[in-house]
């Protein structure tokens, strides 16, 4: 029995996959058919039933234990034949699976054999798509062979949440690109040994991923006329500031901090007053206990577990190499050109932000409200001031005080210097050492970009490792904005998987009809509209004489009111959102589901200007690297005009105008897309946790494609192809025939139903599932080919 409605695969008696919480989709058999749901009887829990929305079922395979390279050559594409695909294929190590032209790569946590090899390297230059198996090898190759054929750049989105292995495709790719396509010049090997630099001052242990990235970046390898490579040229994105001052519960601050207090020679070790890292604040407050984790004492090298090892301390974590990162680390710096003072230079500024962080405060107890450094801060002040270049006197009085202009009595314009209460110099110091530890990024990606300069370029292939779509249980204003970041790359994506698709169509005379998708625009305007997008209304709220956070959320909320994609936490469906007043956050929904953002901290995270007290600190210092940081910040040039003033540098307008200049770029350029995925929580090899991964895939938009190929042509083969394919058991009097004629003839004699192909110009287009049915019969006996050729033979006279 066959109910309406119902995909004909659906019947009774017949395979589907149905909802599992932890699987993602477990087999089964309907057993009975209601208006909107499904009885089904799990495969492997005979004589039991399950009751699951129709909506959620989807016809399975014949065979669920054979996979494929592409993905769109399955009978049914659905999200339960993706997740069943990839899973098959990782079981076997296989990491790599297309959809059509788009890369999915499971990380597999763990080195798989020869899969990088340089031999693979070599066997994956110059080869189309799909002639070799899956590999971000073969995107990178198809991304130059594209740039070098149509003359034009072209670039990779790689995308994906935290650890599922964005950063080690983005080196895949760089490594590649640089082997293969380079003259064997050093430009080639900087731009690899670019990264642990960038890494160790930009990435972070999380609870996600050890060695995870708190900033996105874009890097373009950039090729001349005759297509090998002359430079490279990175552009970063939101460097995590939160991170220098305060980690969660068993994170990490940026590896440099680490690396540095174990790694270190002891001259200067002494010269930067370095010691153990559970001697600073900015280190002692995240990770503690390292052994607590049975599950993480599993994987903890045995080497590692040495007395020696203990003694450097609790904060050093027996799961990563600090002492080994931090010599990798100086090789690289080496290799790319930074010399021994450039190198100290940086290493003083790291030292200098971990005693700012030692400097504590105590309240005067007098009636005037200040405070002051806590036992004189001993030492600390002392060589925090010696290697940031500053004078002791000025760096405590900055830290307890602010100036600012009066306007009381007629004195208008009279500078005034108020004490600051023990939090607000607490606050001044963080603000401080965050500013500072941001130019000294900031420095660094340009430092590297000088590492692989080029005079002319022809064209580029620029990769793109930035974070994928977030939602915590607490979400702030860095999830804000890499999920607004995050519509605009669905947006991007959609225009290009969707417009190629149906640009094809138009090329080949298919006449189908148009295919249409969500739109995500609307949820971007309400991020970035001018003076009523959620950005807008923040930076309208920093500039107010006392901008508050709840006022920003209550602006938010009546300025949409209607909004399809706002709504506000009193009406959401989770009970941990519904806690939070109005004026304490919105939800946004999302293309890839509703998020809850909490607005504390808004106000101050959307600011990156520091109060002129501690701006002209810096600029003045007597260390020239120091003032360099600082050089070219807008506030410097005019800070004695603005005494006094809390100026403002929206955070949020500038990702913003940085974001918008970025899918410029994109959209000039031909793309590839790779979406990797994180298999589990655990972060080991072998496990495949099925539901996450299947969120995972849904939030990558992977699903929609499926359904759009669904309902179109995903399998193509060029009329040339089939030909040549087929050519060997044809009698030699239809091998003459032209080879879109030949495919005609052959369809026919088939018997295919036509509703299952289209004859394009150049190739046929197949329904899914229906090229993998074509080839099985070509493949059948070979008696029983010559007979159906014969028939062909017999179509043609
Ligand atoms: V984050 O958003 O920056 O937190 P990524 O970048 O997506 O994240 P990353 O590339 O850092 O994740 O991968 C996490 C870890 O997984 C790596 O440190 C490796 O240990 C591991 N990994 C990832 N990809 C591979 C791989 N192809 N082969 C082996 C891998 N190990
Ligand atoms: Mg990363």
């Amino acid at each position: 029995m066959q109910k309406l409605g119902l995909p004909c695969a659906m019947e009774d008696g017949k395979p589907v996959w149905a909802p599992h919480p932890t699987d993602g989709f477990q087999l089964g058999t309907i057993i009975d058919i209601g208006a909107d749901t499904l009885t089904i009887e799990p495969l492997n829990q005979k004589g039991k039933t399950i009751l699951a929305p129709i909506s959620q079922v989807f016809p399975a395979e014949d065979d669920v234990n054979k996979h494929v390279e592409d993905n769109c050559s399955l009978m049914y594409l659905n999200e339960a034949t993706l997740l069943n695909n990839i899973r098959v294929r990782y079981s076997k190590d296989k990491i790599y699976t297309f959809v059509a032209n788009i890369l999915v790569a499971v990380n597999p946590y763990f080195d798989i054999p020869s899969l990088y090899s340089p031999d693979t390297v070599k066997q994956y230059q110059g080869k189309s798509l799909g002639t070799l198996p899956p590999h971000v090898y073969a995107v990178a190759d198809k991304a130059y062979r594209d740039m070098k054929v149509l003359k034009m750049s072209q670039s990779i989105i790689v995308s994906g949440e935290s650890g599922a292995g964005k950063t080690e495709n983005t080196k895949f790719v760089l490594r590649y690109l640089t082997t293969s396509y380079g003259t064997g010049q050093d430009i080639e090997e900087r731009i690899v040994e670019a990264n642990p630099l960038l890494e160790a001052f930009g990435n972070a242990k999380t609870v996600r991923n050890n060695n995870s990235s708190r900033f996105g970046k874009f890097v373009e390898i950039h090729f001349n006329e005759k297509n090998t490579v002359v430079g490279g040229f990175v552009s970063h994105y939101l460097l995590e500031k939160s991170r220098i001052c305060m980690q969660s519960k068993e994170e990490r601050n940026y590896h440099i901090f680490y690396r540095l207090c174990a790694g270190a020679s002891e001259g200067i070790q002494q010269k930067l007053h370095l010691s153990s890292p559970d001697n600073f604040r900015y280190l002692n407050r995240g990770c503690t206990q390292f052994f607590a984790n049975k599950d993480r004492e599993k994987v903890i090298p045995q080497n590692r577990k040495s007395p020696e090892h203990l003694k450097l301390g609790g904060l050093n974590d027996p799961l990563l190499d600090d002492q080994g990162d931090f010599n990798r680390m100086c090789t690289a710096m080496k290799k790319i050109g930074l010399d021994d003072t450039e190198k100290l230079n940086l290493f003083q500024v790291v030292a200098g932000v971990l005693h700012l962080g030692n400097i504590d405060f105590e309240d005067m107890g007098s009636s005037s409200g200040g405070c002051t450094l806590k036992n004189g801060s001993g030492p600390t002040l002392e060589y925090c001031a010696e290697l940031l270049g500053l004078e002791e006197e000025d760096l405590r009085v900055s830290l307890t005080t602010r100036v600012m202009l009066t306007t009381a009595g007629g004195a208008k314009g009279t500078v005034i210097k108020v004490p600051l209460k023990v939090e607000q110099a607490n606050n001044a110091r963080d603000a401080l050492a965050k500013a500072i530890y941001s130019r000294l990024f900031d420095h660094v990606v340009r430092r590297v970009n000088q590492c692989f300069p080029f005079e002319t370029s022809s064209n580029f292939i620029g990769v793109l490792d930035i974070a994928g779509f977030e939602y915590f249980e607490h979400n702030s204003f860095e999830q804000f904005c890499i999920n607004y970041c995050n519509e605009k790359l669905q947006q991007f994506f959609n225009e290009r998987i969707l417009k190629e698709e149906q640009e094809l169509y138009q090329k080949e005379g298919l006449g189908v009809n148009e295919v249409h998708y969500v739109d995500n625009q609307d949820c971007i305007d309400l991020v970035e509209a001018k003076l009523i997008g959620i950005l807008d209304i923040l930076d309208e709220e920093n500039r107010l004489p006392q901008p508050s956070d709840q006022h920003f959320a209550e602006a938010v909320h009546s300025k949409h009111r209607d909004h399809f994609r706002l709504i506000v936490p009193r009406k959401s469906k989770l009970a941990v959102h519904r806690n939070l007043r109005d004026d304490e956050g919105f939800i946004i929904r999302h293309f890839a589901g509703a998020v809850c953002y909490e607005t504390a901290q808004f106000v101050e995270k959307n600011n990156d200007a520091l109060h002129m007290s501690l701006e002209s600190l810096v600029c003045e210092s007597r260390d020239a690297f120091v003032r360099q940081l600082f050089e070219n910040s807008s506030n410097s040039k005019d800070s004695k005009q603005k005494a006094g003033k809390l100026s403002f540098i929206s955070v949020g307008n500038k990702f913003k105008t940085q974001l918008n200049l970025l899918l410029e770029k994109l959209r000039s350029t031909g793309s590839s897309f790779v979406r990797c995925v994180k298999p589990n929580l655990k972060m080991v090899s072998h496990q495949f946790e099925g539901a996450q991964i299947l969120s995972q895939l849904q939030c990558s938009g992977m699903v929609s494609v499926l359904d759009l190929m669904q309902g179109g042509f995903p399998s193509r083969a060029p009329f040339h192809e089939l030909y040549n394919m087929y050519k060997q058991y044809m009698p030699s009097k239809l091998t003459r025939l032209d080879p879109r004629l030949f495919c005609k003839a052959l369809f026919k004699a088939l018997g295919l139903n036509e509703n299952d192909y289209k004859f394009g110009l150049t190739r046929v287009f197949f329904r899914p599932g229906k090229f993998a049915e074509f080839d099985q019969i070509m493949k059948s006996d070979p008696d029983h080919l010559a007979d159906l050729l014969k028939r062909v033979n017999k179509w043609l006279v």
